[in-house]
């Protein structure tokens, strides 16, 4: 049937076929060694959609053994850049062309808006890999001014088998940040996306073949985190691994790096981003934006703007608008066109962000709107909530909930909201709302976090480097900064006239 006899028919969108479950190793779609299965899951119904192969340690061990192959003895890392550009660019040509289908993967797998993922996510993940595959012919170190009569110069060089582990919330866009600069540095690699949504991971892997990307440079390892993540990360023949997830996952990441080989890690990791409402703001058009930031796919979002400081002069009349706009905000089916929030990926995440909102009632927030699930749907939906009177010691003001909850603090000066945007132990992103050039300067450069945005809020763009402070993580993904994540520079030095030695 259509739908897999899964459940998952939408009313608005034909839903395909699942066409890939298994691993993706050596350029073939085979089966895990020990003939496990796990199910992913429709959360717009708890229905089951698809039987994954689950890797292990094992699985890992020969995806790791192909992608060594290819980076040591295959062409990969050898082509001319202008070579890997051709292939890449025909891999970002092929999502575009199935950008229906890899949106409705999403969709199915996480929850995710169709129209979001196929308007900006699918596309964005294409043009993504189209960024880096322009840069993959130009590639290049420098020639050295040395202070001593020697010839040198630095040459940058792949840095070898890398592990991506990547998250649920976003597949596609994680899948394109991470393979995109891997690819155009010359690595080789293997992804473990989540198992919440392996579906679209699998896809890519079916096009990357397509496009003609040697077997063994892009390998899908399905699984749990706890075996085949973990496998990865103690690898001893793995030479970088790129991760996105919790902070409580990074560090057992950085542990199990520190105690195998040492191997670099990047890691991309929770927020409780401040989002900073000034006086002179626009009521109307900030309140928008403080929504979309807040609440946007569903607020499992590692930036979303979940601490709302605004400003008293305004406190009153913004909350207003806001919970005027909360009402017209449509919870739903996220293949229906006219919904902006979809069911919460799965039912761990959907128990623990409801466990979040009865502490903020317990803790004395004041409950604005929303408050608890959808009472007239069976997946994973939640109201959008609204606290406010929210104080920094409350948990809802100091934990990543990673759902549709917005905590809203008043503040008077902006001292004072500076030292109370930083008093996390996150540092993603903050935004800025105000017109006062001078605010906006000394507030941007006094807050400890990657991105800054001012008047505007997750304006990601592929030029902007993207990456945490703090505890939100190390390493910039996106913008020509994401190279420097797969490679190594190498110095090479000769002397000029005889050597001293
Ligand atoms: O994350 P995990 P979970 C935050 C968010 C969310 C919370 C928990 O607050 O509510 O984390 O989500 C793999 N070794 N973010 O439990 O477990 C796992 O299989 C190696 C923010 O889902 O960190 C998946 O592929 N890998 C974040 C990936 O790590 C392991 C996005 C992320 O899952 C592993 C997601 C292990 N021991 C959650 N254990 C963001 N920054 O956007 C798990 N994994």
């Amino acid at each position: 049937s259509e739908s897999n006899g899964s459940g998952v028919e939408s009313s608005f969108v034909k839903i395909p076929q699942i066409k890939f479950t298994k691993l993706f190793i050596n350029g073939e779609f085979v089966e895990s060694l020990s003939g496990k299965t796990f199910e992913t899951i429709d959360p717009r119904t708890g229905e089951v959609i698809a039987k994954i192969s689950e890797g292990d340690k094992e699985d890992v061990d020969l995806a790791v053994k192909a992608a060594r192959q290819a980076f040591d003895h295959g062409p990969w890392p050898r082509l001319p850049g202008s070579e890997r550009r051709k292939i890449m660019l025909k891999f970002a040509d092929l999502i575009d062309k199935n950008v229906e289908e890899i949106a409705a993967l999403d969709t199915i797998d996480g929850g995710k808006l169709y129209s979001l993922a196929k308007a900006l996510e699918i596309p964005g993940a294409a043009e993504h890999l189209r960024y880096c595959a322009g840069a993959a012919d130009k590639i290049h170190g420098d020639t050295l001014k040395m202070s001593r009569e020697l010839q040198a110069y630095t040459l940058h060089e792949p840095i070898g088998v890398v592990g991506h582990i990547i998250p649920w919330n976003s597949p596609s866009y994680m899948f394109a940040m991470k393979v995109g600069p891997a690819l155009a540095a010359g690595c080789t690699m293997l992804v473990k996306p989540a198992e919440q949504t392996p579906l679209s991971a699998l896809y890519y892997a079916h096009l990357a073949k397509l496009a003609g990307i040697p077997d063994g440079v892009l390998n899908v390892v399905t699984g749990y985190g706890r075996t085949a993540g973990a496998a990865i990360t103690s690898h001893m023949d793995i030479d970088k691994v790129s991760f996105t997830g919790s902070t409580e996952v990074g560090r057992l990441v950085m542990q199990a790096a520190a105690l195998s080989n040492l191997k670099p890690v990047s890691l991309e990791l929770g927020g409780k981003s401040p989002f900073i409402v000034f006086d002179d703001a626009d009521i109307d058009k900030i309140a928008s934006l403080a929504l979309q930031g807040a609440f946007i796919n569903k607020g499992e979002v590692c930036v979303a703007g979940s601490r709302v400081f605004v400003q008293q002069g305004i406190y009153d009349k913004f909350l207003i608008k806001l919970v005027e706009k909360a009402k017209s905000w449509v919870v739903g089916d996220p293949f229906d066109p006219n919904v902006h929030q979809g069911p919460q990926v799965d039912k761990n995440q959907y128990e623990r962000v409801l466990k979040f909102i009865e502490i903020g009632k317990k803790e004395g927030a004041t409950l604005l709107t929303g408050g608890g699930k959808l009472s007239n749907r069976n997946g994973y939906y939640i109201e959008p909530t609204i606290f406010s009177d929210v104080s920094d010691d409350m948990t809802i003001a100091k934990e990543e909930i990673f759902g549709p909850i917005m905590s809203v603090l008043k503040f008077k000066t902006v001292e004072e909201v500076i030292k109370r945007a930083n008093a996390t132990k996150y540092g993603l992103a903050a935004g800025i709302m105000t017109n006062d050039l001078n605010i906006a300067n000394r507030v941007s450069r006094s807050i400890r976090a990657g991105v800054i945005w001012i008047n505007c809020f997750l304006d990601f763009d592929i030029d902007l480097p993207f990456g945490g402070y703090k505890m939100s993580g190390f390493g910039k993904e996106m913008g020509m900064e994401s190279l420097n994540m797969y490679l190594h520079v190498k110095s090479v030095a000769t002397p000029i006239y005889d050597s001293p030695w």
